[in-house]
């Protein structure tokens, strides 16, 4: 069974005119502007912070979030784009400045559910039933300054609560080991996949993943998705590159390791990805020297990529493939595969 592909990205995505360590370099594109740029790049599916839905949010009382929603959904439907998923942030705010849902202050804990709640009314008004969790700020730079056991439980009653307030939303977690804070609670995919198993309705619990995410858990990219393809939990990915253990760089796909990169669309292309309507998100950051003009590049080229890899992928014969493992003759197997890859 061959996947079905169909690419989305956020408008986090497309720059702000600066990176976190210095003055602008670009001016910054108005929020239209960026949504006019999706067909033009070959994406069909937008992914949301809920403020980037609606700004200012927490200003706004439920009618108008709602109707602001609404409205967005309508400028969404005249560019011919569809909202993959929309995710509330939570490292923003003063309530967040030591995390979310497992912050030790009552007060905040209670913000981030009130917040969480006001995303899922934005999803209902986009027309998703997505709502990704990157759970940012849940987790520690001093591990004595939480209780694991206790942060673990709040996640879930997070994550209940989310399911009880709306029985059609799902939850799709976006794990991440570190950055910004020095160690979250859940870290790699067997993590997001186990929170499910503390709710009641663990069907509505699923992942996403980011390859820059299992590189920074030392994790290859392609197996993290088999994980969860064998237990259908893959319910989106974003794709993207990452030069070692370092900071969350959001490289062009494959910019680093293109093998690496093949495996991960050979994965998603094998066991059927897209078929249930899942998308290929591409989590990627301009580069800060990209001139004006020439700043919507990083998207363009991770898409066209991805489909470069597809046809390699695809050329791959199996019954090659087939003959060289049954012969245990894997220094021949790796030839195989570079050849086609450097031929192709
Ligand atoms: C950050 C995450 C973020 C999420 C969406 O590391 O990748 O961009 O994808 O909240
Ligand atoms: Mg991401």
């Amino acid at each position: 069974m061959q996947g079905t592909f169909r690419f989305s990205f956020g408008p986090w995505n497309i720059h702000e005119g600066a990176d976190p360590f210095g003055p602008e370099v670009r001016c910054t594109i108005p929020f239209n502007k960026k949504l006019e740029a999706y067909k033009k790049l070959g994406f069909d599916g937008v992914q949301f912070h809920d403020d980037d839905a609606v700004p200012n949010l927490n200003e706004k009382s439920c009618a108008q979030i709602a109707s602001e929603a609404t409205a967005l959904k309508k400028t969404l439907t005249d560019h011919g784009l569809t909202a993959e998923f929309v995710a509330p942030r939570m490292w923003f705010d003063p309530h967040t400045i030591d995390g979310g849902y497992t912050s030790n202050s009552a007060e905040c804990r209670q913000y981030a559910l009130d917040r969480t709640k006001r995303t899922i009314d934005i999803a209902n008004a986009l027309g998703t039933r997505n709502i990704v969790l990157w759970l940012a700020r849940e987790g520690t730079y001093i591990r004595e300054a939480k209780d694991p056991v206790l942060a673990t439980e709040r996640i879930a009653e997070a994550i209940q609560m989310m399911l009880d307030y709306d029985r059609n939303i799902r939850v799709m977690i976006e794990s991440k080991p570190n950055e910004p804070v020095d160690h979250a609670y859940i870290p790699t995919i067997g993590h997001a996949i186990a929170m499910g198993l503390m709710t009641s309705d663990p069907s509505r619990v699923g992942c996403l993943i980011e390859t820059a995410h299992a590189l920074l858990a030392n994790l290859a990219p392609s197996d993290e998705m088999g994980f969860a393809m064998a237990h259908k939990k893959l319910w989106s990915v974003h794709l993207n590159d990452q030069n070692g253990l370092k900071f969350d760089q959001d490289l062009t796909f494959g910019a680093v390791d293109p093998r690496r990169a093949m495996n991960q669309v050979r994965v998603l292309d094998k066991h059927g990805f897209g078929n249930n309507g899942e998308w290929v998100g591409l989590d990627v950051k301009v580069m800060r020297t990209q001139k004006e003009g020439a700043d919507l590049k990083h998207l363009e080229y991770s898409r066209k990529i991805f489909l470069r890899l597809l046809e390699i992928s695809r050329s791959l014969d199996d019954s090659v493939i087939d003959g060289l493992t049954s012969e245990r003759d894997y220094e021949e197997l790796n030839y195989y595969i570079l050849n086609a890859m450097l031929k192709g």
